[in-house]
């Protein structure tokens, strides 16, 4: 990094807070939910000393409450290419590729996000990135209209593109360019109540899918919710209606547990807003569109393949049994149901890890720390108190759960039927680059911290 160069991690933490207050504006139940994140987190870790204590140590606490996530569609390859090239600018890349055809939603998806451990603790911002696709949508007429508006329109301003070239050109940005380019990546994600199309053209699209309007009326990629992090996702999910926000029927993910795997959300239904389309002779029709909401997380451990096969399995198996309806009037049942399922999942860290289902850090203990001669590996030195192991925050997404959450923001009754067809490598042609593998990653973090625990209990012996 040049002398003059601010951090990616700094751009991004800049970035992410400059979309929040933002979207809090737009927004205004979005700043509700967080005051109510805010109280549940503070109250969670009083009540919870051993938990702030854990996640003190392993430096997760600071970057709790500046956590969030956000989401935005594109409608064209050229679109996805620059954004990947504007989020590279602050330090934010393609992790896991999410195929959502299965569950009735015309998109794929990565999520753009920072990789390396200390990046992730400085700040985690990550953006759910879906791209459009239009070879899913049956009207050929239709399909060639919506192509024809996409390649018309620009998302980014002049500004953002000339300020990520210059990024890539001298390998950073100062920090007065980097405040520009703040400001101009910004006017992408920014709402627009003036559509691109007439009511007619709105319409056909949204007969065709609700999603497909979303992406293809609009002058950009309207950020369509943030998600702050909280540390008891129930608490939240049952104070909402005392703030006035209205929950969505179920959380996503896994049940309630001592240790929380993966990752469950929830969120609140998308607002109706005003929009106006323009028709013939430049004449502004009134309308409504909806597609901004608000969402919550609760972060669990990274889970293994193994632990991911698993998982997937129980979610499967609960949801045969009772399938969560839109209107929340089976919500106990599904509850009951999945949490009969998840019992097989064993819920302890150490069982989790001696089966092998969830990655950790391994660190030195205080008796690790002044040992004298210590040999073995990692299981013998954790049974000897010298090594202490602490859960890895899955930091990606879960397909079925986005799907759920799609859902809820597509009205009921938008059920639309795809044919499964995933399409990475043609996602990742359009996107100008592969996708991290996110299991590799999680393993390699995992590795480095073994490595690290051998190699400091060597050298105390060698300076013996
Ligand atoms: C993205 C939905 C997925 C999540 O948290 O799983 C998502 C969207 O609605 O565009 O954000
Ligand atoms: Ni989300």
């Amino acid at each position: 990094m040049k002398p003059d160069h601010i951090s990616t991690s700094d751009i991004r933490s800049a970035f992410s807070a400059a979309m929040s207050a933002m979207y809090r504006e737009e927004v205004p139940a979005y700043g509700t939910l967080m005051e109510l994140v805010g109280r549940v987190n503070d109250e969670t870790l009083a009540a919870q000393p051993q938990l702030k204590e854990r996640l003190e140590a392993t430096d997760y606490l600071d970057r709790i409450s500046e956590e969030r996530h956000g989401a935005i569609r594109l409608g064209t390859a050229a679109e996805l290419a620059m954004m990947a090239r504007v989020f590279a600018v602050m330090g934010m890349y393609p992790v896991g590729y999410y195929d959502l055809s299965t569950a009735g939603v015309p998109v794929h998806s990565t999520a753009f996000r920072p990789i390396s451990d200390a990046e992730l603790k400085r700040n985690p911002f990550r953006v759910f990135t879906s791209l459009l696709r239009l070879d899913l949508i049956a009207d050929e007429d239709l399909r060639k209209a919506a192509a024809d508006i996409l390649a018309k329109r620009r998302i980014f301003t002049e500004g953002a593109v000339a300020l990520t070239e210059k990024a890539e050109r001298h390998g950073g940005l100062t920090m007065a360019d980097a405040g520009r380019f703040i400001d101009e990546v910004l006017e992408t994600f920014r709402w627009h109540d003036e559509a691109n199309v007439d009511a007619g053209m709105y319409h056909r699209l949204h007969d065709a899918h609700r999603l497909i309007a979303d992406v293809v009326s609009f002058k950009g990629p309207h950020i369509n919710h943030l998600t702050p992090r909280t540390l008891d996702i129930d608490r939240v999910q049952a104070l909402m209606p005392d703030y006035d926000i209205a929950p969505k029927a179920v959380v996503e993910g896994p049940p309630t547990r001592n240790c929380p795997i993966l990752l469950r959300q929830t969120s609140f239904k998308a607002l109706e807003e005003p929009v106006s389309f323009r028709n013939a002779d430049d004449v502004w029709e009134a309308g409504s569109h909806t597609a901004r909401f608000g969402e919550i997380e609760q972060r669990g451990i990274a889970l293994t393949p193994k632990g991911r096969a698993l998982y997937d399995r129980l979610l499967d198996q609960s949801r045969k049994i009772v399938r969560p309806a839109a209107d929340g009037s089976n919500a106990r049942d599904y509850g009951a149901a999945l949490a009969e399922s998840f019992a097989e999942f064993p819920d302890d860290w150490a069982a989790i890890r001696a089966e092998g289902l969830g990655y950790f850090t391994y660190s030195l203990t205080a008796k690790g720390k002044t040992a004298a001669t210590s040999r073995g590996d990692i299981d013998t030195l954790i049974e000897q108190g010298l090594v202490q192991f602490d859960p890895i925050v899955y930091e990606d997404f879960l397909p079925v759960s986005a799907a759920g959450i799609f859902q809820s923001n597509l009205g009921d009754g938008a059920q639309q039927e795809f044919v499964a067809s995933p399409n990475q490598q043609r996602f990742e042609a359009d996107l100008g680059m592969k996708v991290l593998n996110e299991f590799d990653h999680y393993a390699g973090i995992e590795q480095a911290s073994i490595d690290a625990c051998l190699r400091a209990l060597s050298k105390q012996d060698a300076a013996e």
